[in-house]
């Protein structure tokens, strides 16, 4: 098998459409949500170009009656289980799922829980939504898949190769555990920080906030170190710096969320790495703050 067919993507938001239309150009594709987009969809691409085509649309509730052959899983992290269950009765066994989600909460229980193969993605392709018919490719990144337990690398090979043909450049990995923590050790210190203060990616590197991170990476790399998850060859605080430098004029996703009163991934993020340090017995308070700020309401403080 060199390509996958019929691809079902379940979260249609900018990084489901950016995958969906992506694939479009050479696969079946139904982009699948609690509303109905428009079938006309444009996705920009990085050097400006526009393209549009018409996809195959449908909700949560009425799903199609074709059988996928796979299944992107692109909502966020804390919505990723209930978008499976709404569909898991219709599925074949054997369907691959593919896990999309930031963070490593949801995939070892979704893992456990779909009787065929699945295998997370991480990626760092920028994408955003400028409306229900439009998407913008906003930079190229790249994205890595493999599986939890280490089976299936023939379908984690030809899910990159769909992908990268598709022009999103993907790599099979079989270490995708450590690839997920490593992006979660990341978000964790720019995130939450950001969201607390309403501020750029960029200015995270002023000096009232300067410190917080550092301190913040200090927690993140002790709880990594001895849950076991490699550090990046630069080291953490190089590589969180490299992150911010490159992502300076990003409003992040959790700033995003604060700002529009939604759910976080706090839980997805913090959680895993609080219960990492309480396994440890390490300290993390400044982690334990933010995450407590995010759980409260972020708009009574
Ligand atoms: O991935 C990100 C996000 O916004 O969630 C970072 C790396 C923080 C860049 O904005």
């Amino acid at each position: 098998m060199t390509h996958l067919p019929a691809h079902w993507i379940l979260g249609p938001g900018a990084l489901g459409r950016l995958v969906g239309l992506r694939l479009a150009e050479q696969a079946t594709v139904t982009l699948i949500g609690r509303r109905s987009l428009p079938v006309e969809q444009t996705l920009i691409t990085p050097d400006g170009a526009s393209r549009s085509r018409r996809v195959a649309v449908a909700r949560l509730d009425a799903l199609p009656g074709d059988t996928p052959g796979v299944i992107h899983l692109t909502t966020k992290a804390y919505a990723a289980e209930a978008a499976y269950e709404a569909i898991a009765l219709r599925l074949p066994a054997d369907t691959p799922l593919v896990l999309w989600q930031n963070g490593f909460d949801c995939q070892p229980r979704l893992a456990a829980r779909h009787p065929g193969p699945v295998l997370c993605a991480t990626t760092t392709e920028g994408a955003y939504v400028q409306s229900d018919a439009q998407v913008v490719h906003a930079g190229h990144g790249e994205t890595l898949v493999g599986t939890l337990d280490g089976r299936h690398a023939e379908l984690a090979g030809t899910l990159a190769d769909t992908l990268s043909a598709a022009g999103l450049k993907a790599f099979a990995v079989t270490d995708i555990r450590h690839r997920l923590w490593q992006k979660l050790a990341v978000n964790a210190a720019i995130n939450p920080l950001v969201a607390r203060f309403r501020i750029r990616n960029g200015q995270l590197r002023d000096r009232p906030f300067r410190p917080l991170v550092e301190a913040v990476i200090d927690e993140v790399a002790a709880i990594m170190a001895a849950e076991g998850i490699p550090a990046p060859e630069e080291g953490w605080h190089a590589r969180v710096w490299k992150v911010v430098a490159g992502t300076a004029g990003n409003r992040a996703s959790m700033l995003q969320d604060v700002l529009a009163d939604r759910p976080t991934e706090r839980e997805a993020i913090l959680g895993p790495l609080r219960d990492a340090a309480r396994r440890h017995g390490l300290t993390a308070t400044r982690l334990a703050e933010l995450d407590d700020w995010l759980a409260a309401d972020p708009w009574l403080h």
